[in-house]
């Protein structure tokens, strides 16, 4: 760990006391906390209005039961959540996720980078974040439609167009989104299209928004290759997880001329030395809801898997985790850096222990964290809001060119930043505080609240 000044310190040590138990929060926090020293130094004022101390503590915490009925009858009861982190910027804007290892401590600290994040994009939102411990997996339609039913039932209240608009997160995708939007239709009786985004691209969706996160953080791996004279084509890319991000990630990539070498999920990963079938996996994913291990069985010799292990350990250029959080550790980050590595850019949010991310950037390798990396897809969920208050909808070719736009303009951001506080090329310093200057502006602009 990095050490911090004396005032951050005693700051992180009431996060602790104040937050027990909330491991993957106190992570979060300590990431943003190591990088914001010479900021408070350069702006006393900042000090002076505790705009730390306020940033670290929620606007807002719901949570709430979520009971439902199984197919063969039997009640279930799960929790629901929704952390309103920050709205100096704009309306609270971040997903949910569905996911058994959900807890108050990982919505929180999901809800906290997600300030940052969203700040970045530029685009007037402020930092939240939801979800429950429902494990959607191995569920029918119908018991994902009364869960969502469920939920919706209590989180209404407390959404809005102006006021929180949830997406999605791992665990939900346009399947929930849906159920989740009927069930705030019926309920508050408006086509409110702007409280969600992430919908159907027939009722008020955005065209890319499906792939944005996974094209973002492509384009933005190839910002930073760029920036070191280098370029993606010909390269080899390893990939983690198989859902949304992971996907959209091969698909890009491979679109730019990179050579996709893997996929995974929690049971394992596949190795595919032509080339992931982006096609079957989605089919295998994305439709029949599948295992892995199904795409190297109809792969037909061309892919094997590997059960458990670690994705990581299969020789790259390029390695961009979009699974989950803490899903490569300092091990992982010496094999990578061993295999030659040039760069690992964050698709997940905070998938990069600490102690890896120092391990890359000792070694040289280009960084890029998931605030700034995997930012296209909220930045696109803005765009959702945006052509939803204008009642307009724009085509697939515009969403991708201000993607495109947005994604070097953060990545700029960032360089700038951190060649600013005299830390050049440490994308990490460069988003956190180039996040914090934003919202610190507007907090300190809207006084003490
Ligand atoms: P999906 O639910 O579509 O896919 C998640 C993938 O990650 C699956 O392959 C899943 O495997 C795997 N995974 C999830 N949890 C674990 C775990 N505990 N251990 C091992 N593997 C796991 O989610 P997304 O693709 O939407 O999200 C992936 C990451 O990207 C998350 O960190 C999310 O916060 C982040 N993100 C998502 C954005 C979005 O727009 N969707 C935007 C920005 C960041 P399995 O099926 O076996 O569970
Ligand atoms: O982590 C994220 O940025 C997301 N899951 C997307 C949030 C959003 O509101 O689109």
């Amino acid at each position: 760990m990095t050490a911090l000044t004396p005032q951050l310190e005693s700051l992180y040590d009431e996060i602790l006391r104040r937050n027990p138990g909330e491991a993957e929060f106190h992570q979060a926090a300590r990431e943003v906390l190591e990088s914001l020293g010479p900021v408070l130094v350069a702006r006393p004022e900042y000090a002076t209005a505790k705009l730390v101390e306020r940033l670290v503590e929620p606007e807002r915490q719901v949570m709430f039961r979520v009971p439902w009925v199984d197919d063969s009858g039997t009640v279930r009861v799960n929790r629901g959540f929704r952390v309103e982190f920050n709205s100096a910027l704009g309306p609270y804007k971040g997903g949910l996720r569905f996911h058994p290892s959900v807890n108050l401590g990982i919505i929180k600290f999901l809800g906290f980078e997600q300030i940052f994040k969203n700040a970045l994009t530029g685009l007037g939102i402020g930092g939240g974040k939801g979800g429950s411990d429902f494990d959607p997996r191995g569920r029918s339609d119908a018991e994902v439609m009364r869960f969502c039913q469920s939920f919706m039932t209590e989180l209404h209240r407390h959404l809005g167009e102006h006021t929180d608009v949830p997406a999605g997160d791992i665990g939900v995708g346009g399947r929930e989104i849906g159920y989740l939007f009927g069930q705030y239709r019926r309920i508050t009786n408006r086509w409110e299209a702007g409280v969600l985004t992430g919908k159907g691209t027939g009722w008020g969706g955005s065209q890319a928004r499906a792939e944005a996160t996974g094209y973002g953080n492509v384009l933005f791996t190839a910002e930073m290759l760029r920036h070191r004279g280098q370029d993606l084509e010909g390269l080899q890319v390893g990939v983690s997880g198989s859902g949304n991000v992971a996907l959209y990630s091969i698909e890009k990539a491979q679109a730019l001329g990179a050579h996709v070498l893997t996929a995974s999920d929690s049971s394992g990963y596949v190795v595919d030395e032509k080339g992931i079938d982006v096609a079957l996996l989605k089919q295998i994913k994305e439709v029949e809801r599948g295992r892995i291990s199904a795409y190297a069985e109809r792969r037909g010799g061309a892919a094997r898997f590997v059960a458990g292990g670690s994705v990581w350990d299969v020789p790259v250029d390029i390695a961009l985790p979009s699974a989950t959080q803490n899903e490569l550790d300092e091990n992982a980050a010496l094999t990578l850096v061993r295999n030659g590595v040039k760069a690992v850019s964050e698709g997940a949010n905070m998938p990069v222990t600490p102690k890896a991310v120092r391990v890359l950037q000792e070694a040289g390798v280009a960084f890029g964290p998931g605030k700034a990396a995997n930012a296209g897809g909220v930045a696109t969920s803005a765009l959702e809001m945006r052509q939803n208050a204008g009642r307009v909808s724009w085509d697939f070719a515009q969403v991708e060119q201000e993607l495109a736009t947005i994604m070097r303009d953060i990545h700029r951001t960032c360089v700038e930043t951190a060649d600013r506080y005299g830390t050049p090329g440490d994308n990490v310093a460069g988003a956190n505080i180039a996040g914090f200057e934003r919202v610190a502006a507007a907090m300190l602009d809207q006084g003490v609240i």
